[in-house]
């Protein structure tokens, strides 16, 4: 599947750069190319030179809004991101016209930080002006959710989470969600945690984008996840987790004679990776609050048995009793297997509730404040409405 990634303010710019670097890693590595090209859109100029792998000419980083910002980004004012949006957002379009030219995209992923300024206020409405102008391609956002020190010490990035999340679920096709609280390592230097976060947000993708792309019979499965899988999962609020076991050639058994004791530690490791991934999704949530699911195995070719696949397929049945299961195998590398998950259309997510409860005190605070508040009110569904659009 080859996506066109537009990131969008700094943490989306940043993801989308990541993206670039496996898709280089693809290139060179495996031959295949799994983007039509990544973009980054931003307020900001520094923000923009950051960057190490999206070219850097002006059709592929894009700086828009210059005469609000000053180029230096909306400080956090998200309403301010989403008027930009408005204003210039056919200068993005522009970029993505002209990025389709040469390489047709099966679908659009646009990246960014829900509780910044830039990002979180722009990718609605840009979703809603790619959708208008790509009504037979998918749309999807990646949204990145705060730490958990960004909520306790500024109020405004709940706002804007409570904002993004609401306005990006009415108009994107699925809504990849990504806690960065999950990643976090204590005691390393923000930096250095911001990077490795980038990666692992990414590595999961980068084998279920390769297998659809394969043109090689040795490394294409008999059960190929390809981009009509993949779209035909993603719907709604979304996670995505990867998991990964080294497996050693012989101890995991080469050949039709698959000793009875390698076939067990087959499967064990299989369920391990299984477990992994389901241990590290993008955000903590219930399996079983799943309507479609997705998995593909990646494994060196000899590993790959129709008992493993099997096993697989029991094992997230037996935590996604809910859903739809989609799964495919992919022969590759040579001495580890890995397991990617894909859980969709989400009915719960605690995470995502908690957020909105938030974003309603935090609103109804404000009008308090303002006296805008009438009395005798009023129910979760009604105070959801009480949360602005950025649309
Ligand atoms: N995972 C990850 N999160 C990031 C990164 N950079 C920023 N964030 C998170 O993104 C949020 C802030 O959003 P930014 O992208 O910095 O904001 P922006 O879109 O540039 O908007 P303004 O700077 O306000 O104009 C915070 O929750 C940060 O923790 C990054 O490289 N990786
Ligand atoms: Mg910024």
């Amino acid at each position: 599947m080859k996506l066109l990634v537009i990131g969008l303010g700094q943490c989306g710019g940043r993801v989308a750069d990541e993206f670039a670097r496996r898709d280089r890693r693809a290139r060179e590595q495996r031959g295949l190319t799994i983007l039509s090209r990544a973009l980054a859109v931003n307020t900001d100029v520094t923000d923009l030179s950051g960057l190490h792998f999206i070219k850097s000419d002006a059709q592929h980083r894009v700086l828009i809004g210059g005469r609000k910002s000053g180029g230096h980004g909306v400080g956090k004012i998200n309403e301010l991101g989403a008027e930009i949006a408005r204003e210039e957002g056919d200068r993005v379009l522009e970029a993505v016209e002209w990025s389709q030219q040469d390489s047709l995209a099966d679908a659009f992923l646009l990246a960014a930080g829900a509780a910044g300024g830039t990002g979180s206020g722009m990718i609605a409405e840009l979703t809603q002006q790619m959708k208008e102008r790509y009504p037979d391609r998918p749309v999807y956002c990646l949204i990145i959710l705060p730490f958990h020190y960004e909520e306790l010490t500024e109020d405004r990035a709940i706002y804007n989470v409570g904002t993004c999340l609401k306005s990006v679920y009415l108009v994107a096709d699925a809504v990849f969600l990504v806690d960065n609280q999950r990643y976090i390592a204590d005691g390393e230097p923000i930096r250095t945690n911001l990077t490795r976060i980038n990666s692992r947000v990414v590595d999961p993708f980068y084998n279920l984008l390769c297998a659809g792309e394969e043109k090689d019979p040795k490394f294409i499965g008999s059960r190929v996840v390809d981009a009509g899988d993949i779209i035909e999962t993603l719907s709604g609020w979304t996670v995505i987790g990867h998991g990964q076991t080294p497996v050693s050639r012989s101890r995991f058994g080469v050949g039709p004679k698959l000793d009875f004791r390698n076939r067990v530690a087959e499967t064990e490791k299989g369920i391990h990776a299984m477990n992994q991934a389901l241990a590290a999704l993008s955000l903590k949530c219930r399996p079983s609050d799943a309507r479609k699911a997705l998995y593909l195995l990646t494994a060196p070719p000899e590993g790959m048995s129709m008992n493993l696949i099997k096993d697989l397929s029991m094992s997230l049945r037996a935590a996604a009793t809910g859903a739809l299961i989609r799964s495919g195998d992919y022969p590759r590398g040579r001495d580890s297997l890995h397991v990617t998950v894909v859980l969709s259309e989400l009915t719960n997510a605690i995470r995502i509730s908690d957020f909105f409860s938030k974003a309603i005190r935090y609103v109804y605070l404000k009008q308090r404040r303002r006296g805008e508040i009438q009395e005798g009110r009023e129910g979760f569904d009604e105070a959801l409405r009480d949360i602005p659009l950025l649309l």
